[in-house]
């Protein structure tokens, strides 16, 4: 996208912790260093003092008060909701009000996404926002106020339901420690979706495709048959740290909501000091096993993103 209007497209890309980068396009297939992008008060998206756009922040840029220059719109899946922050400045040099205008749903609803698009997807000639990522869904926001005043329905599913995230993480307990050679074992897109949208068979309807996080695990076969023990002993040594590791929390937690029930504030709670030793001393042992354990895996793991492409109907 073209940011700053100077007819040079910019790349911007959003981060988990980090807020979002921009990359300004100096022309020839060139770009600036990646820098943070800042409001109009110097702080940084995604820093401390966030605005928004902290955990797994989605960025727009769209002239939302219809006054010819880009305002910022930045999503945020857990923390902010949906903000817009307006260009005080201008179209050239664009500076972003330090003051969020949070966009919510008419029934109050934030708009959370991992991946947020500002689109007319039912093609009223108002912009909708097409939004989903890490519940596994695809979701519409129907725009059914004005162009100039937008109003957002509460969401719709487009791709996938309610139950899609459940359905996910059931089928990757089920494969947890296998080996998947085949990507085409799992029939639904990974997690950490980007939404895009496009005609891409070019029948004059929008598409959807969704870019995800593949993670492909596969047998390490550069292990000799030596090897492949000290794998087995290392892995069934980390399951013991772990089991006496969750027991102990378990115990701990169990402390904590009795006393709870009894009205104590669980934060004033005396957790016994062998108890909290303990626990240190497996954290410790299992961090001099992790290096080791990762030398001997008896699995490789390698992560890349698919692209998967939705027809639409
Ligand atoms: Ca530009
Ligand atoms: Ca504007
Ligand atoms: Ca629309
Ligand atoms: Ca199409």
């Amino acid at each position: 996208m073209d940011t700053d209007n100077d007819g040079i497209l910019d790349i911007v890309s959003s981060s988990y912790y980090n807020g979002g980068f921009l990359f300004k396009g100096l022309g020839n297939g060139q770009y600036k260093k990646g820098e943070n992008i800042v409001f109009a008060d110097g702080s940084k998206m995604g820093s401390k003092d966030t605005k928004g756009g902290f955990t797994g922040c989605s960025i727009n840029y769209t002239d939302w008060d219809h006054d010819g220059d880009n305002d910022l719109l930045v999503s945020d899946l857990f923390n902010q909701g949906t903000n817009v922050f307006i260009n005080e400045g201008s179209d050239k040099n664009p500076k972003y009000s330090n003051k969020k205008i949070p966009v919510k749903t008419v029934s109050n609803n934030p708009i959370r996404s991992f991946s947020l698009l500002y689109y007319d997807w039912d093609k009223d000639g108002k912009n909708d926002f097409i939004g989903g990522g890490l519940g596994l869904a695809v979701v519409f926001y129907k725009n059914i106020g004005t162009k100039n005043e937008p109003k957002f329905a509460d969401f719709e599913y487009l791709i996938g339901n309610k139950d899609s995230y459940s359905k996910k993480m059931k089928y990757w307990a089920s494969m947890r420690g296998k080996v998947n050679e085949k990507p085409s074992e799992s029939e639904w897109p990974e997690d950490k979706w980007h939404i895009s949208i496009a005609d891409y068979n070019a029948d004059g309807k929008d598409d959807i495709l969704i870019g995800d996080n593949y993670r492909q695990i596969t047998e390490n076969k550069d292990l000799t048959e030596e090897g492949k023990k000290k794998a087995i002993q290392l892995k069934q040594k980390m399951d013991e740290l772990n089991r006496i590791s969750n027991s102990l929390r378990s115990e701990i937690r169990a402390i904590t909501s009795k006393a709870r029930k009894e009205g104590t504030d669980p934060s004033k709670v005396k957790i016994p000091e062998d108890m909290i030793n303990k626990l240190n001393d497996i954290t410790k042992q299992k961090n001099q096993l992790y290096p080791e354990l990762r030398k001997y895996s008896l699995t490789n793991s390698e992560a890349f993103g698919r692209v998967w492409v939705f027809l639409r109907k």
